[in-house]
């Protein structure tokens, strides 16, 4: 096969305050996302894999980009956005939640940050979300500002990025537990750092605001994590399908509901009487989903990367499709992700699934492979 084509890059494409260090330690491919550059690998998936999984790596992951919205009305927006009861949600606390449409479709799965008593940020992931938040906000004639501002999430994850974290912000980032944060300084500026990331290797997030912190942050992180051998990473596809880490436009698009994503944990449409979407969502959830995302291992040798959805079978009929796939050399297996016709959803089911490289079997895990 010719080798793949290149990603022409232009000022559509947005570059980050990271992006002179990210192609400084070695990129060699990247995805946009969010309009953004996000880097996928620099030495390879498997290296960076097994490097994540032992030490500390430092991503760049401004892509994911902050839907600011702020004023009096905001309270009554962003429970309108999202299917999850917002009620006791406080500053410090980081909330993952869906954002459903009228038909209860997936437009979203951010982290809801509450940063203050009518200010919150949505962190959000690949789709155009500040525009679907100004037209409502619009249409409703609600007193808010909806923003994205410069800021510049930067993750901290592996298992020694607690030891790491504390070298730069001090012995208090042991305190942040799973999905809060606290504000913490660096060369005189607070910045929101959250125990959070796209892996389950343990980490934080670094919300930098102000530009021009952006590489003394880096530099500093590389030079006090030399000893921990600190790297430059990304979000690793191979941990993320182990972790069952789910990907909005891969795993999941505006056809698919929370429930048959997996999401009905952040669903409490009974009581969030103000969410897009209500109806349809309690109609899910009264009779449940038709088909679910499931972890599945897939037989035989390393497979092509997933770039467009792989059928599953049952006795000849489709009944689902594979999304996300990877070889893991931990597990060894292939490691994937896709959505299965509920009634064959169950844990150890064996079905079939057509691969670029032929027809392989399936077998469904009831959870994920970490
Ligand atoms: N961090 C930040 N913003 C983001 C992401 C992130 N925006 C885009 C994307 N990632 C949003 N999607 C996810 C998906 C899963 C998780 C976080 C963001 C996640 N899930 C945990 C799980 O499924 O085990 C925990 C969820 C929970 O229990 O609340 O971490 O990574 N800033």
């Amino acid at each position: 096969m010719s080798a793949p084509p290149f990603l022409t890059i232009s000022r559509r494409t947005r570059k980050t305050p990271f992006s002179k260090r990210v192609h400084q330690s070695g990129v060699s491919a990247y995805t946009v996302y969010n309009h953004t550059l996000l880097p996928t690998i620099f030495e390879s998936i498997e290296a960076d894999y097994r490097h994540l999984k032992k030490h500390v790596q430092i991503w760049d992951v401004t892509c994911e980009r902050q839907v600011e919205v702020s004023g009096p009305d905001s309270n009554q927006l962003i429970q309108m956005l999202t299917p999850r009861n917002l009620d006791g949600f406080k500053p410090g606390k980081c909330f993952y939640a869906p954002i459903t449409d009228k038909n209860g479709g997936m437009l979203n799965d951010p982290i809801f940050l509450k940063i203050d008593k009518n200010k919150y940020w949505l962190s959000i992931s690949d789709s155009d979300v500040l525009l679907w938040v100004k037209g409502l906000a619009y249409g409703m004639g609600l007193n808010v500002l909806i923003d994205e501002p410069e800021v510049a999430p930067l993750a901290i994850q592996g298992p020694k990025s607690a030891k790491l974290a504390a070298r730069i912000f001090g012995e208090q980032v042991h305190q942040i537990e799973f999905f809060n944060y606290s504000m913490l300084a660096f060369h005189g500026c607070k910045l929101l750092v959250s125990r959070s990331g796209w892996s389950k290797q343990d980490g934080f997030e670094i919300f930098v605001t102000g530009t021009d912190i952006a590489e003394p942050l880096w530099d500093a992180l590389f030079k006090s994590g030399e000893d921990l051998n600190v790297r430059a990473g990304c979000p690793n596809l191979i941990e993320r399908i182990e972790a069952g880490l789910l990907s909005y436009g891969n795993d999941m698009t505006r056809e698919n509901n929370p429930y048959e994503c997996g999401l009905g944990r952040f669903c409490e449409p009974e009581s969030a009487v103000h969410c897009i979407g209500r109806n349809a969502l309690l109609k899910v959830a009264a009779h449940g989903p038709k088909k679910q995302i499931r972890n599945f291992s897939i037989t035989g040798n390393a497979l092509e990367p997933c770039v467009h959805p792989w059928p599953l079978f049952a006795n000849g009929k489709i009944i689902g499709e594979i999304t996300s796939a990877a070889w893991s050399p931990c597990f060894n297996t292939n490691v994937a992700l896709g959505m299965i016709a509920i009634e064959l959803s169950k844990d150890g089911n064996q079905v079939e699934v057509e691969t670029p490289n032929g027809f392989r079997d399936a077998i469904v895990k009831k959870s994920s492979f970490i």
